[in-house]
């Protein structure tokens, strides 16, 4: 017979292996060289590869596949150099792609997920907009706006991810995450892009994990709260329906006063601002995975950081996370946060001369909680 203290051990082993499967960062840099000041239209289109974007520097994912043995690169993209925009119409969302952007994610794609072996989480940059990157994130048509004749429609989405999730199907190594940050419109037209985006992936014969965000620019801390006059997500997010159930919700969550990671301190603690959304997910029987958050290079966001992802750990509901950012395009600019703070990218430096947040947060805060033990085989899942 199994003593009462052995059992408690063997479920807290079994809980710590079966908590936190993905551990990671964002590489950011598919979606840059779009933003212009004056909103010109179409700015930074197509782009050139190598300078105006870039997705990995397979250097700096081998350093942090070798040094931090994390398992989990989020790699960002635009929709609208995936699938080239007409400027006239504001059309161009759907299966016809760019074969040469194309080209150049899935070579990312694949130095992480068949030359590592790791996981990489697909990521259209586009907060539920598309045809006008130019300010984010709030420019451009929103995705299914029946009022908006330049608009792609929810059927176009749901067709840009089965002609996307077709061509991974076979790569069980990948993530699929239907959109950044969707913001400033209906809840309800979120739940239905969402719904749309997992009945395309899943008619194209792909079962891969599915991330699936929120309103709100989908913020942990406000799940459940009105955000910019819009419903809460947890009035909605729930009736996503996943034929395969493989399905997980994603929340961002940046620790400085308005969550926006653009302020050098930290004043929002992680554990009590996603505690509403810890209690939503359990009584959906839901998991969600922390998309992005950074934090400053300070002591006070240093310890910030560590309670937030101690927090997740901590907590059965969630299955990973990922900070924000490194990649390759970002010199001595800041990912997040204060002008001493850089970015997430080995090596790089912050505008002041002084170690990026590689050094300065990563390796004192974050790295110590990388978690020993990870996914490492089958099928993206919610289970080990
Ligand atoms: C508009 O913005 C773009 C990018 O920020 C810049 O390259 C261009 O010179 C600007 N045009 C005018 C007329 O200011
Ligand atoms: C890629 O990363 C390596 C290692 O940090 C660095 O030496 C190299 O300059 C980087 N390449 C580019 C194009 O940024
Ligand atoms: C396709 O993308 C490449 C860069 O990845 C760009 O050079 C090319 O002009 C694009 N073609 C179209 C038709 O947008
Ligand atoms: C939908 O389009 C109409 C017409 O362009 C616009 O007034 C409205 O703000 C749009 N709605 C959203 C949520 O963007
Ligand atoms: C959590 O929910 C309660 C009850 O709805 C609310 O009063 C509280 O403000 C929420 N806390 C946060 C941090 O959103
Ligand atoms: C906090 C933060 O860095 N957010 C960034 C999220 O990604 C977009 C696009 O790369 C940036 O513009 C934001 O600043």
């Amino acid at each position: 017979m199994l003593s009462k203290t052995t059992a408690t051990l063997a479920l807290y082993f079994a809980g710590a292996l079966s908590k936190i499967l993905y551990a990671g960062v964002n590489e950011s840099g598919g979606e840059f060289g779009v933003f212009s000041d004056n909103s010109t239209l179409g700015f930074g289109l197509p782009g050139r590869f190598g300078s105006d974007f870039a997705f990995i520097n397979k250097s700096t994912v081998d350093i942090f596949v070798r040094d931090d043995k994390i398992n989990l690169f989020r790699v960002a993209f635009l929709m609208e150099r995936m699938c080239p925009v007409n400027l006239k119409t504001g059309k161009g969302l759907g299966r016809r792609f760019n074969e040469t952007y194309f080209a150049e994610y899935k070579d990312a794609i694949d130095y992480i997920t068949l030359h590592h072996e790791k996981f990489a989480l697909l990521d259209p940059h586009n907060y539920m907009r598309y045809n006008d990157p130019s300010q984010q994130p709030f420019s451009g048509s929103v995705i299914g706006n029946t009022t908006d004749p330049r608009a792609a429609t929810t059927q176009e989405f749901e067709e840009f991810w089965f002609e996307l999730a077709s061509r991974f199907r076979n790569n069980p190594r990948v993530i699929f995450g239907i959109n950044n940050e969707p913001n400033s419109m209906p809840t309800s037209l979120v739940l239905k892009n969402d719904q749309a985006a997992v009945n395309g992936i899943r008619a194209a014969g792909a079962a891969q994990l599915i991330l699936a965000p929120g309103n709100g620019f989908t913020g942990g801390h406000s799940w459940t709260q009105v955000s910019q006059g819009d419903d809460p997500s947890s009035d909605f997010m729930a009736k996503l329906f996943d034929p395969l159930h493989n399905l997980a919700i994603e929340v961002h969550e940046y620790l400085d006063v308005d969550f926006s990671g653009s302020h050098a301190e930290c004043e929002q603690p992680g554990p009590s601002n996603l505690a509403n959304l810890t209690t939503w997910l359990k009584q959906n029987n839901l998991k969600a995975l922390v998309g992005e958050f950074g934090a400053g290079n300070n002591d006070n966001c240093r310890d910030f950081v560590g309670d937030l992802l101690d927090y997740i750990e901590a907590n059965d509901e969630y299955i990973g996370w990922a900070a924000w950012a490194a990649g390759p395009l970002w010199g001595t600019f800041r990912s997040c946060c204060g002008d001493d703070t850089g970015n997430l990218e080995p090596g790089t430096v912050t505008d002041l001369g002084t170690p990026g947040a590689y050094e300065s947060v990563w390796i004192p805060a974050v790295r110590p909680r990388i978690p020993k033990v990870l996914k490492t085989h089958g099928i993206s899942s919610l289970h080990m």
